[in-house]
């Protein structure tokens, strides 16, 4: 496959997703109907993050091989969109703690923008401490999502509790490809070319969103149940 027909199949993807995500979730209400933004809006970001590069546009030349920046625009919408559903859902009905949020999102933004530098580097000298200080920042947005919004989630009803464990479970086994496969591409250690890294970075996002907001659809009719009966 050429590295477009990867960005047409993202393209198709995606917007066939949000299509899909919008019509399972049309009737939640409260903080599953804010969830239901969240994820047709990531969805409909990455369609144009992916029609955008599938038109040749949102790359740049980078040491032989084009640096398909749009990718880290789509990135720094889409990750704290996501990271801000799962919080919502482990907050509900608590003190929102609003510094817990902002140290989350805050850290992700961190993670692309330095993950942007690291592959914007020419230089491996600059390029490898970018990538150092964006795994860390990932690494404590790891450590906030298993350590304390973890303990918040086991504080609320049953549904919730579990949504929020398979849901982190599946989100951190999916997040952890990214670093490994631009580490591996052709702005990392240049093993791997750069449609190969397409096409990874494709299927692993299409489940990252797509695939993920459906488990959250799932979780959140029974959510939806609970609340409307008093249980939550
Ligand atoms: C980079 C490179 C530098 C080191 C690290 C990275 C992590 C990227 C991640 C991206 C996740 C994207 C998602 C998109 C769609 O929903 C920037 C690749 C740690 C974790 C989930």
């Amino acid at each position: 496959m050429t590295e477009t027909a990867w960005f047409w199949t993202g393209t198709t993807g995606m917007a066939l997703g949000a299509v899909l995500l919008f019509l399972v979730s049309k009737s939640r209400t409260g903080d599953e109907e804010a969830h239901k933004v969240v994820h047709v809006l990531v969805t409909v970001v990455a369609a144009c993050s992916y029609l955008a590069m599938a038109f040749g546009q949102g790359g740049s030349e980078r040491g032989g091989s084009t640096l398909w920046w749009a990718r880290y625009v789509d990135w720094s919408v889409t990750t704290p969109l996501l990271l801000l559903g799962l919080a919502m859902s482990a907050l509900h009905g608590a003190h929102r703690r609003p510094a817990l949020v902002a140290a989350l999102l805050g850290a992700d933004v961190l993670m692309v923008v330095t993950g942007l530098f690291s592959a914007l580097s020419e230089d491996p000298a600059r390029r490898l401490p970018w990538f150092l200080v964006s795994t860390g920042a990932f690494l404590a947005v790891l450590a906030t999502l298993l350590g304390p919004l973890r303990r918040e989630a086991r504080r609320r009803d049953r549904h919730r509790r579990d949504a929020y464990r398979r849901n982190t479970l599946v989100l951190v086994v999916l997040w952890c490809v990214y670093p490994v496969v631009v580490g591996l591409g052709p702005h990392g250690l240049g093993v791997v070319g750069s449609t190969t890294e397409t096409g990874w970075i494709t299927v692993v996002d299409l489940l990252a969103k797509v695939g993920y907001g459906l488990l959250w659809s799932r979780d959140s009719s029974r959510i939806a149940v609970d609340d409307l009966s008093g249980r939550s």
